[in-house]
This record gives C-alpha cells, sequence and structure tokens, in this order.
C-alpha cells in the first residue's frame, strides 16, 4: 500500500478526519502508527550468535525522525505531509522524549543498537522501564530543581508482551513485565530494546518532586533512574533495580537460547553478554546460579561457561563510580547470591594474595569491576588513553594477570541522529558534494578534503552553521527568553554537570573577558556562551556551579556595557533533543576535563561532525581528534594525564598556590563571592564554591586556567581569519568518520562478541 493510502486510513480509522483535518498532536498519533506498521514488516535480524547488551540506562531520545530515515521514507512523507499543509518537523516535536539515562554511557547503548541493526548483526538491549526516567530540570530562583518526567503515553514507542518472569528478592517476589521497542537498522531488519517492568509498580507512590517512599520495592523500583553518574551513596534500591534487571535478562537469555535449541554447556556459542559498566554485574552471578541450581551444572561448569560469554566495558577511572556494595547489602538484596559470590571470592583468593584483585575486601565490600575481570573474557575500555590508564594505573594489577583481556574500543556515534536527523541542510550538502556514499561507509567523509581550498564548498559549509546558529537563536529565545546574535561566536558546553567536566573553569573565563569588557577591552567579535547540564541532586558542589552559571548569566546579560558584546545562557532540562538543536549551531566545542578523567566523551565527536572545532584538554576521544585533524584543525591546552596522574600520586597540587600566584587567577575566583554575584545569587552557594575551589580543587581548575584563557582567547582572534576557520571546519568534518559507531561496533563483533 502506498505511504499516503496507509497514513490515510489511520487518520481515518483514529479520528475519522482527513490528513488535512487532523490536528498535529493526532497525527503524529497517526504517523507513529504508520512508522511502527513499517517497522514490523522488516525481517528480524537472524544468526546462530546474538549479543545481549545489558545496560541501565538506554538514552534513545525520541525516535520518529530517527526510525523514518532508517526506513527510507521521511522525504516521502515530508512531501506528503506538506502537500497535506503539515510539516513534519512541527510533528516530531511533539513525540515526548524517554529520559531514560544520566548522559554519555546511556547515550552510547543507543547509539550501538542503531549501529548493531544497521550493520545487520543480531543484537538485542536488556534494560529497565523506567516511568519517569531521569529528572526534568527546571530553574528557580537561580537553582536546579527536580522534577518527574511523565513520558510515557498511551500510544507510545513501547510494545507490550506476553513475556513475564518472577523475580526473587530476600524479602519478597516481584512478577515482571516484557516491553519491547523495536530497533531498525539503516536500510536494514530490526533488533529489540527489551525493556522489563514490575508488573505492580504504582506511579501513585510519587509526592512532589521526585520524593517518594524508598521501601516500597514492588511499587517503586522502575519509576526512577537514579540520577546520579558518580557518587556512590550505598543504596539498597539500586541494588533491587540492578538485579531485578539482570535477574529478568539472565531468564531472557536462557529462554531464547533453549528456544533455539542450544546445549547450554555450549551457551558461549550462541551468546554474547556485553555488561555495560558495573551495574549489569550481578549478572554473572546469576547465571551461575540458574546454571547450578535449575539445569544441574557444577559449579565448575557453571562458572567457565558463563566467564565464556560476558565481557566488561569499563567507563570510568573515578574511584567514587566504581561500585562496591557492601557484602550486607547484598545479603538483604538477594541473599541467593551471596554464596555463589563468596565462592567466587573464595577462587580468586586462593589465586591470587594481592589485597587489589579480590572481590570480597577486608570491609566487607563487593567490588562488582573485580568480578568482571575475574570471570569475564573480555575487558575494554572506550577511548586509547582511557585503555592505557586502566593498563597502567587503575586496573594495573588486572592487566598483569589478564593482559589478554584487555583491549580498546573507541567509542562512536550513530551518523543517523548526529548528522542525517540533526543536521539535515549539511547532510544533503554533502550528499552533493561527495556522494551518497558516506552514509554507510563514513569513512569516506574524507573525500572532502579534496575541496579543503575551494572556497565554493566552504562558504556553503559556513552559510549551513549560519542557518542553524539562527534557528538555535529563535529557540533559545522561544525557550529560555534570552536573545542570541548569530553574528557571534557560539561557545558550548553541555554534558553532565561534574567537577572533573570543568564547567566551573569555564566560568572563571567568563568572569574574566567581563571583567575585561567593563574595564574597556572589547572583544573582536561578540561571543556567545552556552550551556546545558544536569546535576545530580545529592552532588552539592554541582549544584553550587549550576547556581553559578545561572548568576553570570543575569550579571552579563543585564548589564548594558557588557551585552552587546557578551551573552550566557544555561538551558534548562538539557537532553537529547536539546542536543540535536545546539550541536548543529556550534562553533567552539567546549571538552575541558581534566586530563585523565573524561574516559572518552561523545559529545566531542557529534561537534566535530557537524563542523565545531574543538577546544579541548589532552583527555579521552580528544586525544584521537587531535591526532586525525592535527594540530592546525583542534585547540589543545592545559596540563596531559601523566602530569595529573603524578599530581594526585604525590599529593602536591595546591590550588591556593596558583590563586596567589596569579592577579588574574585571584580576579576571576574573588568575583564568585564579590558584591554583585553576592546580590544576584545566594551567600551559602557561593561562598561554598569559593571555598572548595580555593581549598580542594580536587579537579585541578586553577592548574589549568590560565592556559584555558591563553588558548580560548587566540582561538577567537583566530576566528576572525575567515578562510582559516571554515577550513578547520571542513577538516574536522571530514575527518569524523572515524567516529562513527559503526566503525566501533564492527570491532566489538571482530574483536569480542565474534557473531557470525
Ligand atoms: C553507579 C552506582 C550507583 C548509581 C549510579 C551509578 C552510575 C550511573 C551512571 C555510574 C556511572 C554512570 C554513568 C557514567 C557515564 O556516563 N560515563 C561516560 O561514559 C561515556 C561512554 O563511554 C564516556 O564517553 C564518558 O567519558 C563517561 O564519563
Amino acid at each position: 500500500m502506498s505511504l499516503e493510502k496507509q497514513l490515510e486510513e489511520i487518520a481515518k480509522e483514529r479520528y475519522k478526519k482527513s490528513i488535512k483535518a487532523c490536528s498535529d498532536a493526532q497525527l503524529y498519533d497517526c504517523v507513529l502508527q504508520l512508522t511502527k506498521e513499517r517497522m514490523a514488516e522488516k525481517p528480524v535480524i537472524k544468526g546462530k550468535k546474538k549479543v545481549y547488551y545489558i545496560s541501565m540506562e538506554f538514552l534513545i531520545g525520541k525516535l520518529l525522525s530517527n526510525n523514518l530515515i532508517n526506513l527510507g521514507i521521511y522525504e516521502e512523507l515530508a512531501e506528503i505531509l506538506k502537500k497535506n499543509g503539515k510539516d513534519l518537523t512541527v510533528i516530531e516535536e511533539i513525540e515526548p522524549e524517554p529520559s531514560l539515562g544520566n548522559g554519555g554511557l546511556g547515550r552510547l547503548a543507543a547509539c550501538f543498537l542503531d549501529s548493531i541493526a544497521t550493520l545487520g548483526l543480531p543484537g538485542d538491549g536488556i534494560g529497565l522501564n523506567y516511568h519517569y526516567g531521569l529528572f526534568r530540570q527546571v530553574f528557580q530562583d537561580k537553582l536546579q530543581k527536580a522534577e518527574k518526567n511523565d513520558w510515557i503515553e498511551k500510544n507510545s514507542w513501547l510494545t507490550r508482551t506476553d513475556t513475564a518472569f518472577e523475580v526473587c528478592f530476600g524479602d519478597r517476589k516481584v512478577k515482571s513485565i516484557l516491553y519491547d521497542i523495536d530497533v531498525i537498522g539503516y536500510e536494514n531488519g530490526c533488533n529489540k530494546l527489551h525493556l522489563f517492568d514490575v508488573e505492580t509498580v504504582d506511579e501513585g507512590l510519587v509526592k512532589s518532586g521526585i520524593h517518594f517512599d524508598k521501601t516500597q520495592i514492588e511499587k517503586n523500583l522502575t519509576l526512577f533512574l537514579y540520577p546520579d553518574d558518580s557518587d556512590v551513596d550505598g543504596n539498597l534500591l539500586r541494588i533491587y533495580q540492578e538485579y531485578f534487571m539482570v535477574s529478568n535478562g539472565a531468564q531472557l537469555i536462557v529462554k531464547e537460547l533453549k528456544e533455539k535449541g542450544c546445549d547450554l554447556y555450549h551457551m558461549d556459542e550462541y551468546a554474547a553478554i556485553q555488561i555495560n559498566d558495573t551495574h549489569p554485574t550481578l549478572v554473572i552471578p546469576e547465571l551461575i546460579r540458574i546454571l547450578t541450581w535449575d539445569e544441574g551444572f557444577t559449579i565448575e561448569d557453571a562458572v567457565n561457561v558463563v566467564s565464556r560469554t560476558c565481557a566488561y566495558t569499563n567507563h570510568t577511572i573515578l574511584a567514587e563510580a566504581l561500585e562496591k556494595w557492601p557484602l550486607a547489602y547484598i545479603q538483604k538484596v538477594v541473599p541467593q547470591l551471596v554464596p555463589i559470590i563468596k565462592e567466587l571470592s573464595a577462587r580468586v583468593a586462593k589465586k591470587y594474595k594481592n589485597p587489589d584483585v579480590q572481590i570480597i575486601d577486608a570491609d566487607k565490600r563487593v567490588h562488582m569491576a573485580h568480578i568482571d575481570i575475574h570471570y569475564g573474557y573480555s575487558v575494554n575500555g572506550v577511548a586509547a588513553i582511557h585503555t592505557d590508564i586502566l593498563k597502567e594505573t587503575e586496573l594495573h594489577h588486572f592487566y598483569e594477570i589478564y593482559p589478554e583481556k584487555f583491549n580498546n574500543k573507541t567509542n562512536g556515534i550513530t551518523f543517523r541522529r548526529w548528522l542525517l536527523s540533526c543536521n539535515r541542510e549539511l547532510a544533503a550538502f554533502l550528499t552533493d558534494t561527495i556522494g551518497e556514499g558516506y552514509k554507510k561507509d563514513a569513512g569516506q567523509l574524507e573525500k572532502l578534503l579534496k575541496a579543503a581550498d575551494d572556497e565554493k564548498v566552504l562558504d556553503a559549509i559556513a552559510q549551513i552553521k549560519r542557518q542553524k546558529k539562527e534557528t538555535l537563536a529563535a529557540y533559545v529565545k522561544e525557550k529560555e527568553g534570552v536573545e542570541l546574535n548569530p553574528d557571534s561566536i557560539f561557545d558550548i558546553q553541555v554534558k553532565r554537570l561534574h567537577e572533573y567536566k570543568r564547567q566551573q573553569m569555564n566560568a572563571l573565563y567568563i568572569i574574566h573577558k567581563y571583567l575585561e569588557i567593563k574595564g574597556g577591552k572589547k572583544p573582536a567579535r561578540p561571543m556567545t556562551f552556552i550551556f546545558g547540564a544536569k546535576a545530580a541532586p545529592a552532588y552539592v558542589i554541582a549544584q553550587d556551579i549550576i547556581h553559578l552559571l545561572l548568576v553570570l548569566e543575569e550579571i552579563v546579560n543585564k548589564d548594558p556595557d557588557v551585552s552587546p558584546y557578551m551573552k550566557v545562557v544555561m538551558v534548562e532540562n538539557y537532553n537529547v533533543s536539546y542536543a540535536e538543536k545546539l550541536i548543529p549551531a556550534c562553533d567552539v566545542s567546549e571538552q575541558i576535563s581534566l586530563a585523565s578523567k573524561e574516559a572518552s566523551g561523545t559529545g566531542n565527536m557529534k561537534f566535530m561532525l557537524n563542523g565545531a572545532v574543538t577546544l579541548g584538554t589532552s583527555d579521552g576521544a580528544n586525544v584521537e581528534i587531535h591526532e586525525l585533524v592535527g594540530d592546525d584543525n583542534i585547540y589543545i591546552f592545559g596540563q596531559d594525564s601523566d602530569t595529573v596522574i603524578k599530581h594526585y600520586a604525590k599529593g602536591d597540587y595546591v590550588s591556593r598556590e596558583y590563586y596567589e600566584k596569579s592577579p588574574v587567577i585571584r580576579e576571576a575566583v574573588d568575583f564568585i563571592v564579590g558584591k554583585q554575584a553576592m546580590k544576584a545569587g545566594h551567600k551559602e552557594n557561593l561562598e561554598r564554591l569559593h571555598k572548595e575551589l580555593l581549598n580542594k580543587d580536587w579537579f585541578m581548575t586553577l592548574l589549568d586556567l590560565e592556559d584555558y584563557i591563553k588558548v580560548k582567547d587566540q582561538m577567537f582572534a583566530d576566528y576572525e581569519d575567515r578562510a582559516k576557520w571554515k577550513r578547520m571546519m571542513l577538516v574536522n568534518i571530514a575527518k569524523a568518520g572515524f567516529f562513527s559507531s559503526d566503525r566501533t561496533i564492527a570491532e566489538y563483533n571482530r574483536d569480542i562478541w565474534k557473531l557470525n
């Protein structure tokens, strides 16, 4: 049936209306239905072996546009709607964004599902169906407030299945329900994202904001995603969630394997289980439990086959983000796993005496990563420098025991979302200039290099950037009420708020510029500083940094001497959909983490692909971006990871020394507690932040501040050499092909999963 006819029929059936007569909301509902029907026609991707990507987070973003692109019907549908006086881009806006992730790790999982299906590999995601997901951020009185994000609607991408399991906890039993979301590859077949839910979940439990009774597990288990990407404040609910996910996952995997006729002793020939950070680690003892209790395996056989099936990805070296749960917590939540964990620990203790590699430590805490490394067959980091640090420092003792398990898989992003969907103008231009090939083979973007000195091409790229800045400016005006000048430089830092990511360093630069302009030193061109970030509600200093940014927004934008030259805006509720608008409009991509701390970063890749130039430290994937584009097409500053690691080892970094040495640093830091800031903001927040910077500054903001100012100033000066800048944009786009998640997934498959 023709697309138009099918849509007409859906509209008639649902609303007894023609396409034209439907409201936008009704039409969204119809288009959703149409897309789901078209996806259902696609073949399921099959093969003897399947990868199961288990993750507490899948930050999938809105799905309509991507699914239409992957089905190859985006343009046709846009035409049909246009003919009927409707606009597909307006319809797309209506879709609520599922907020099933915190940030990078969750978004990576979503990009991976897209690439797995696009490469035609059998691979499903396993996760949880959080009803309110990550909190929605609102600003009140220049402070972040967390509210629930009610994203599930009656008609959505979720399909309720009849798959249901029982999950036994120490103090109760719950029944699960499985919801599936179809994952369609680009011009390829279909895989699934399996999201488990509890049958007895009760949304009514949430009173105000994100507060609810933490003890009523059967009602609260899938209400919220833990809004925390670093500070582990031992939390039973998190362990209930983790076990619920992996127990369902393990039961599903065993069921599917049996249906395939797999002899479970050869499980590893049929399944690879990728453990996304330590959060799903309990899948290892849970599978061992199932095999020994229900399938008659000896512990020896169960341990062996599970160890050949499970592989672990590490996403952080921050000690506070590595999960270490008190054995007593696990005893309360899942007592049935405790003897197994003790057995796994005892086997390690017998073989290795080094206390650093034990599973249960002297304080009776269970080191989740240690279970993964001893009882999985692969350990990978997510960027070259990150994997090197794991081998040399963080996990060095494990690397000595198992050198063959360690491997690097530099992260990637799906170009369907981060180019074809979010920047249709650039994608169309690239197709005109270098042909269609880059869509399936991102390496072909390098063809653009031939045009590196072609003025027409360079102007066209700059023109698209300018257009995207205008579109963003209109959106920001509507949403945030701030007027942005599209002729100014758009400097953007968007990512979760964390001290190691150093939004506070960017804030200090802004203060420095503000004071310069007040002193009469006007910049060559106006500058726009854009931030977007959610902070974990329990992370006090992160809240203070948000407060400072909102204070600066008010001071700068309201100052008639300064605002013609400079604007600051912190956008509310930064999420995937906002990223899709911000990234294409960016000139300067801020990637300024303290070297060694950002495992990879993936925003850096998205910005580059859209023609932004990186201002960054030698950290994570910035290092690989630098290698690819060369010194002339990136701005690198700050101390390198070796120097930073040495400072930590010696404990010799004293932030106050930098403050005392440099009048520029002193002036910027003291502005935080100066008259103006105190008037616009809250004493308590600002003083706490000031004190933190002076007395602790664990992530060494002041160490790199002067170099940051110097290099950033140079970058802004270079922006005025328009020919040079446009060329940098082009080189960045052309070299971004390496960061396609299709490449990353091909490597996972080649080295780890080996799917046929
Ligand atoms: C752990 C225990 C208890 C509660 C929460 C958590 C938790 C939750 C989320 C710990 C970590 C996370 C998220 C981590 C994350 O997003 N890491 C990022 O992963 C990206 C993909 O590999 C990298 O690009 C980033 O560098 C890394 O910070």
